[in-house]
């Protein structure tokens, strides 16, 4: 797989524009029988191109993402193979802080687990080692927002989307201890009700795995992280509507992280 980052052809530049609109617009697209066929390399490069468009605006890349690193969203969403994202810092939401999710066209949040990269690595470097540059871990909230009607999407289009990103919110860093990690509860409360439960040993069986997967990926995408920039390591449930009230992910020896949700219940 070779992907550019720069301009790329005229209907993967059409891709991220249509995405770009959508999302400030907060108006989904639908398949309108002009949506031209992307191969997954091309979407990769259109993921490019559309945060592009966010970093000439202003937004710094704040780390990548994993998507479908668990069975619970494979089958929810009906695909099949692990994608990368990218993140920046306007999607951050700091702990505790208020989400209006009026911003958003239909969100959902998702529980995972993040990882905090403690040295600039170059993915495309044969010698980099992601695995070694990692040093903490947290619990986090994914929320996702497609911008495709109905979060309908065949896997070229979630990768143009840039994974479905929209916020992400990470807890207190905790220093990492790999053989801590695997099969440990999680669960998303939402006003203090467990809402979602599943395990660390869902997101590939370990979560660390998932930086390995990162690795390869990163090296084909030519992909970099800088100290201190997030990994999202991927879903251990499925995604649930983000509801109006306090949304919490608890983990084990990580801790928690929240956020207040404001805005209209209504879809
Ligand atoms: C794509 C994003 C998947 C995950 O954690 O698996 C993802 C989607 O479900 O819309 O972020
Ligand atoms: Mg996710």
């Amino acid at each position: 797989m070779t992907v550019t980052t720069a301009a790329g052809a005229p209907h993967i530049e059409d891709v991220a524009d249509r995405l770009d609109l959508a999302e400030t617009s907060r108006t989904p697209v639908g398949d309108d029988g002009t949506w031209p066929a992307l191969t997954l390399d091309e979407a990769y490069t259109a993921q490019a191109a559309l945060v592009a468009r966010r970093t000439a605006r202003g937004e710094h890349e704040a780390g990548l993402k994993l998507g479908f690193t668990s069975a619970a969203k494979m089958r929810q969403m009906g695909v099949s193979d692990l994608i990368v994202g990218r993140l920046t810092d306007a999607m951050r939401v700091a702990e505790g802080d208020v989400l209006d999710r009026t911003a958003l066209i239909h969100p959902r949040v998702e529980p995972e687990v993040a990882f905090r990269v403690g040295r600039d690595v170059d993915l495309a470097d044969p010698d980099a080692d992601l695995v070694s540059s990692v040093d903490a871990a947290a619990p986090a909230l994914e929320v996702i927002d497609s911008r495709y009607e109905g979060f309908r999407f065949d896997l070229p289009r979630v990768v143009a989307d840039n994974t479905s990103a929209a916020r992400y919110v990470t807890g207190a860093w905790v220093p990492l201890d790999p053989r801590a990690l695997g099969n440990l509860a999680v669960t998303l409360r939402v006003d203090g009700r467990d809402t979602a439960f599943g395990s660390t040993s869902a997101i590939l069986g370990h979560p660390m795995r998932t930086l390995t997967r990162l690795q390869a990926f990163g090296a084909r995408l030519g992909l970099r992280l800088r100290a201190g920039s997030v990994v999202l390591a991927g879903a251990a449930t499925a995604a649930v509507p983000l509801p109006v009230g306090h949304v919490e992910v608890a983990i084990p020896t990580l801790g928690r992280a929240g956020i207040h949700v404001e805005g209209a219940r209504d879809e």
